[in-house]
């Protein structure tokens, strides 16, 4: 089974991710791995640690002359900002936190509280440092290697941000072209496929850093070319659905998942929901055919044949210049919570984070159904 482990601390000297699993003869573009990476770190209302960082990967497992080999990957980004961490962020020598360093005080919406308390800490640093967003850039490395194994049968992804705050677009979910959306996104600076409200979207941001706020949002993700039966209805833990939402709740700050027009079909009539079904056309790669998909690409826990569609719903970054209510640590007395440089919104890295993790809950799926240790023995024309 396909599968992935990380590793490493926001400004500790790296992040570490292991992919197990992947089969061999795939060729990895490096150049384009990296571009993802370099995608998650760009975005409007990021703070100054991306102007520190520049993300790339080195191998040290599971390729050889740039072609996977079936052994595990393993991938090392570093993290050029623990040269201003040294003393507070040893490994294996004295911590030395100077004062301004020092973590007193819990932020609400973080895990900073339940992480302390969980694991008996007694410095909140433990906490912030492993559940920083920071670890999203293994997850894209993963899911950008994963992309590449989906790119290699032409199944496609895309994503863009689709609102920040209150300021939306609309969604792209029946584009003709999931390139040339990807290609629109990316000229914007907050990955908006609409011009007008990527500007609006700006403007709310500058806004409410202002204000000393943060933002969350809401971004889709599309696939296309998926092959039918992708996933399962036989057990829970194989819905197709089910594993998808999991990966993108994993992602930090998720708090919602929505598979096709699932949020407005709650409140709607079956008769207006369900994508009725017809005799296939000539020149129809499937054997049926579809007017529509509210469905989102999935019924059953299981791919259907049309594009996949999900959206994933971020709350707004729980560290604060207007510091909210909250308590000191050790003492648990009333304080405001402590601000330590933090992003304004970090939607668009947020898109690029769920689309990775799309294509690794998709390229598990991939194998799951058409096996093979090698690229060569996978054959999606069995479908
Ligand atoms: C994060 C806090 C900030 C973000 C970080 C996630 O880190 P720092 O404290 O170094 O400014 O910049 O995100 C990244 C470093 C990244 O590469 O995405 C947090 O608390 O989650």
């Amino acid at each position: 089974m396909l599968r992935f482990l990380t590793a490493g601390e926001s400004h500790g000297p790296s992040l570490t991710a292991i992919l197990e699993g992947f089969p061999s003869g795939l060729k990895i573009d490096i150049n384009k791995l990296n571009a993802e990476l370099k995608a998650r770190q760009s975005g409007y209302g990021r703070n100054s640690r991306q102007k520190i960082e520049d993300d790339k990967v080195t191998f040290s497992g599971g390729i050889r002359g740039g072609i996977t080999t079936g052994g595990p990957i393993c991938m090392h980004i570093e993290n050029k900002d623990f040269e201003n961490w040294r003393e507070v962020m040893s490994l294996d020598g004295e911590i030395n936190t100077p004062k301004e360093k020092i973590v007193d005080c819990f932020r609400p919406g973080h895990a900073d509280l339940a992480g302390t308390i969980k694991y008996g800490h007694k410095d909140i640093r433990e906490v912030i440092e492993r559940a920083s967003a920071r670890e999203t850039a293994t997850r894209v490395a993963v899911g950008a290697i994963c992309q590449q194994l989906l790119n290699h049968f032409d199944i496609k992804l895309a994503c863009h941000v689709m609102q920040v705050g209150q300021v939306k677009a609309k969604s792209q979910a029946e584009c003709e072209d999931l390139n040339m959306l990807m290609s629109n996104a990316t000229k914007s600076e907050i990955l908006c496929a609409d011009k007008n409200q990527s500007e609006a979207m700006i403007e709310i941001i500058k806004k409410t850093w202002g204000e000393g706020d943060s933002l969350g949002g809401v971004v889709e993700i599309l696939v296309d070319n998926l092959p039918v039966g992708l996933g399962s209805y036989v057990h829970w833990d194989r819905r197709l659905d089910g594993r998808l939402a999991q990966g993108l709740m994993s992602v930090h700050a998720i708090k919602a998942v929505e598979v096709g027009d699932g949020i407005e079909a709650s409140s709607l009539t079956g008769s207006m929901v369900h994508d009725a079904i017809y005799p296939a056309q000539a020149g129809d790669k499937l054997s049926f055919a579809r007017k529509t998909n509210k469905a989102g690409g999935i019924e059953g826990g299981m791919t259907n044949g049309s594009r996949l569609v999900i959206r994933a719903y971020m709350k707004p970054i729980p560290t604060l210049v207007k510091g909210l209510d909250s308590i000191s640590f050790p003492d648990f007395k009333s304080k405001k919570a402590r601000y330590e440089r933090s992003d304004v919104c970090a939607i668009s890295a947020c898109a690029i984070v769920c689309k990775n993790m799309a294509a690794f809950v998709l390229a598990q799926a991939l194998l799951e159904k058409f096996g093979g240790d090698s690229v060569d023995q996978i054959n999606l024309s069995d479908a």
